[in-house]
């Protein structure tokens, strides 16, 4: 939780101020005196983590208003000039007209009473000319107002530091200001300025904390005339809508200002101080710009026993925070794991936070009413390595929980919050920005009300799938791929251990998704929506939700990303799109081709009663295709022990982990009037869950959509099953037929070899004609007639058996086709039916059709 602020020790030390009323105006001759006085506050004392300031306790503070509405502070340093940010002004490169700010003074509260507020109109904004963007320094601004501000109780300058003041490491200083609490979330009414004590930092420590990577490469340079303050363990910052405002000190009772808000990474971040433009820098320039001026601001000089200090100290050592988050003495014994026990209801998974706050979901108490029971009393928090439960105070539910199953989440407080150590210790929340390196190590941790525990479950280890296939697979249609940096659809874990899904329903309980990043827990993902007993496949992405947790908890751990190993990913981060997909999801997607990485993850090895290897396709997650003379011996009434593998068509050895195996339990044949039909169905004994190893084909209801490339695809030799793609044309109907004369049946298509690839694949274990279309699927086309390399029974005629037989094989919507049925034409240019088989013969005739056509 935030630290509780302690006023600071001015309170002691304020000298006696005539009583008078908010707006009163000092006398001309104390005026004068006035002019001189800077630093004095009357009375002494959020930004992030700091706490409301009390009335006249940082007189200096003016608020710098475009438009009516607050964008940056700043500071009062002498009755007409006011000091903030360059960037609060300059917009891409230009400098922003002074008549459109004006400027706010003796402000506590900015909630719209306004009383003994001066407002002034700003008649010139003065820029250093080598001012170009904040992280190259000189980010600083001083404002000439219109008419000067009249001091008083709530309105006096602060002090500035000479080029010599030198503030030492470590000293206590304090930032003020509107902006927000944290990141993206703005200052609450009644929006009172908030105060926060920081450390200055030196430069080494700065820089060391600064060079720890981060995300998206960040590299930051900490330059003469910048300072930073904060703290290692970060919480405690100055944020959006504080720039410009000052950082001061206090020095012998009196106040120093010796920074300017000017940037920082996120706010609050460990390891992230904020970084401040040094005032001590600029007193030349300062000089310079008000030099004639009706009133010039003080520079005292600093007692002579301070400069020294501890200014000159180098080699700092810098401790870098570690996380206070996330960290597990082992798999699967999670310090966080909570479980919420409300009368009436199962017992409920969830996950802590912070000290007071546990994270659970809303379903858990909403299954018979629309809201949860808000009698608190009963309700109790197990935590692990706690003697008691614990007590809710307060129930947050998502605005959006009751409808929106990615927002199904509830905050409890907890009545006392825990002593955070090894065990209870919350979980890390990731920044919407987090994104999670495809191939993290994940594993399931339990999640809302479930079923039976199984102990082994919550240990299985997987692995995140990248970013272009789980939204492929999962996310939404027509969207583009969510970059690296943007809050994904989906995340998608691939487990390791080889499926066993037999005896175990994994849909009895929902789950939660943990990700690892050096050693440290993240929880990434909240309720699966696996089908049937399968594992888990996607989650709901939590780093959305980040900001909420923060606001509501103001304690979370939310964690910067701790991985930043791009490694092969770096493609990532190129716009992607996904292929066509059915109503029934994604179909025939294919990984671009990596060493180790699967080639093909429809095609299947069907092996028969031991000793025969086909090939086979899978058009749906419980369905394999195959040739039906090699599922069915001649003449043979019984049924075959039929197995089916997949995730084994890859270049190389696949992981064990990717393979997976399924008994068939039905073989199914279309009626051929007779004829033995060429496509038999293979019912698997349960599905198979859509993966990058294991994944359906599509279907295409006729022909070859236009604009395919064609691609047979077989074994090279069946002892090793290695995948071989030969590229094919089709050939027209009308030459097909006129090739094959008499033996074609219904819906049999012809391919045409490119040169010197047509002996690539065997023949006995039935090839499989593919097509990729333009939109980038793989579609199924056909499946080798026996003994045949050119020739393919296709399954358009065969779409209406198919899809009745298999509700969710994904039939692509109709195309254009290139090919299509034999239509009466017995018209052939040539006696063609010998010329089968050779190739040259073929093209010949091919380009002859043209001419014989018209
Ligand atoms: C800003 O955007 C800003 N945490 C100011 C300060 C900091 C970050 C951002 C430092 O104005």
């Amino acid at each position: 939780m935030f630290q509780h602020l302690l006023l600071p020790l001015v309170i002691l030390a304020i000298s006696p101020i005539p009583e008078a009323s908010e707006d009163s105006v000092l006398s001309p001759a104390h005026e004068e005196l006035e002019d001189l006085d800077c630093g004095h506050p009357e009375l002494s004392a959020r930004i992030m983590g700091g706490s409301d300031a009390r009335p006249r306790s940082w007189p200096w503070q003016v608020s710098l208003n475009h438009g009516g509405s607050h964008i940056c502070g700043g500071s009062l340093i002498a009755p007409s000039w006011v000091l903030s940010a360059a960037h609060c002004f300059v917009n891409n490169g230009t400098l922003e007209p002074a008549a459109e700010w004006s400027v706010l003074l003796g402000v506590h509260s900015q909630d719209g009473t306004l009383d003994g507020v001066q407002v002034r109109a700003v008649a010139a904004i003065l820029v250093p000319d080598n001012y170009s963007s904040v992280e190259l320094g000189a980010d600083l601004a001083l404002l000439r107002l219109a008419s000067p501000a009249r001091l008083g109780r709530a309105v006096r300058p602060v002090c500035l530091p000479r080029a010599s003041h030198r503030f030492a490491y470590g000293t206590a200083c304090w930032a003020t200001g509107w902006g927000d609490v944290q990141e993206k979330d703005p200052l609450p009414l009644p929006w009172v300025l908030q105060e926060v004590e920081l450390k200055l930092l030196g430069e080494a420590a700065c820089q060391c904390l600064y060079s720890r990577p981060g995300p998206f490469n960040l590299t930051f340079q900490l330059l003469p005339g910048m300072l930073c303050a904060g703290y290692p363990e970060g919480r405690r910052d100055t944020c959006q809508g504080d720039s410009g405002g000052p950082l001061v000190c206090e020095e012998g009772g009196q106040w120093f200002q010796a920074g300017i808000t000017s940037f920082g990474f996120g706010c609050g971040r460990r390891n992230r101080p904020g970084v401040f433009t040094a005032v001590a820098p600029y007193e030349a320039w300062i000089r310079e710009q008000v030099m004639g001026s009706e009133s010039e601001p003080a520079f005292p000089s600093q007692s002579p026993g301070l400069q020294s200090g501890s200014w000159e100290l180098k080699d700092e050592n810098c401790t870098i925070a570690l996380p206070e988050c996330g960290r597990a003495p082992q798999p699967g014994a999670w310090p966080w794991e909570a479980q919420v026990m409300v009368p009436g209801f199962k017992p409920c998974h969830g996950a802590l936070v912070s000290e007071s706050w546990v994270l659970v979901p809303a379903s858990c108490f909403l299954e018979s009413t629309d809201s949860p029971p808000h009698d608190l009393d009963n309700w109790r928090v197990l935590l692990p390595s706690r003697p008691r439960a614990e007590q809710v105070a307060r129930l947050v539910p998502h605005k959006n929980a009751s409808w929106d199953d990615t927002s199904d989440l509830v905050l409890l407080q907890l009545r006392a919050p825990v002593n955070l150590s090894v065990s209870p210790r919350p979980v890390c929340l990731p920044h919407p920005e987090h994104y999670f390196l495809p191939g993290s190590r994940c594993r399931l941790a339990r999640w809302g009300s479930s079923g039976p525990a199984s102990g082994p479950a919550a240990l299985l280890e997987a692995e995140l799938l990248g970013g272009w296939w789980c939204h492929c697979l999962y996310g939404r249609q027509g969207a583009l791929v969510p970059p690296p940096g943007h809050p994904p659809h989906k995340l998608c874990p691939t487990y390791r251990e080889e499926e066993k899904e037999a005896g175990h329903c994994w849909n009895e309980s929902s789950w939660s998704l943990l990700c690892q990043e050096e050693g440290t827990w993240f929880l990434a993902g909240i309720r699966d929506f696996s089908s049937g007993c399968l594992r888990p496949r996607a989650f709901h992405p939590l780093q959305t939700h980040g900001p909420w947790i923060g606001h509501v908890t103001r304690g979370a751990y939310l964690e910067d990303q701790l991985a930043w190993d791009w490694g092969s990913e770096g493609e990532e981060t190129k716009t992607q799109t996904c292929p066509p997909r059915t109503e029934h999801g994604a179909c025939g997607l294919r990984p671009e081709p990596a060493p180790m990485g699967l080639l093909w993850p429809w095609m299947a090895e069907v092996h028969v009663a031991g000793d025969r290897v086909c090939t086979g396709i899978l058009v749906a997650p419980g369905w394999v295709l195959a040739a039906t003379h090699c599922v069915l011996r001649p003449g043979s009434t019984t049924v075959p022990y039929i197995e089916v593998y997949l995730g084994r068509a890859g270049a190389g050895p696949l992981p064990q982990g990717q393979q997976v195996s399924r008994l068939v339990i039905s073989i199914r044949l279309p009626r051929h009037l007779g004829l033995r039909p060429p496509l038999a169905l293979l019912e698997l004994s349960s599905r198979i869950e859509p993966s990058p190893s294991a994944l359906s084909i599509c279907l295409h209801p006729g022909g070859i959509p236009l604009g395919a490339s064609c691609w047979v695809l077989g074994w090279k030799d069946p002892q090793d099953r290695v995948p071989i793609a030969a590229a094919v044309s089709i050939l027209t109907s009308r030459l097909c037929h006129c090739l094959y004369q008499g033996i074609l049946t219904p819906g049999t298509l012809c391919v045409l070899y490119a040169e010197g690839q047509e002996d690539r694949c065997e023949v006995a274990s039935a090839p499989l004609l593919l097509c990729q279309t333009q939109g980038g699927s793989w579609v199924f086309v056909g499946i080798a007639l026996q003994g045949s390399r050119e020739l393919f029974a296709t399954t358009g005629p065969e779409e209406a058996w198919i899809s009745h037989i298999v509700r969710e094989a994904h039939f692509l919507a109709p195309s254009g086709s290139l090919y299509s049925p034999p239509e009466g034409s017995n018209l052939c240019p040539l006696d063609m039916a010998g010329a089968s088989g050779s190739s040259s013969t073929v093209l010949f005739l091919l380009l002859l059709t043209p001419l014989i056509q018209d």
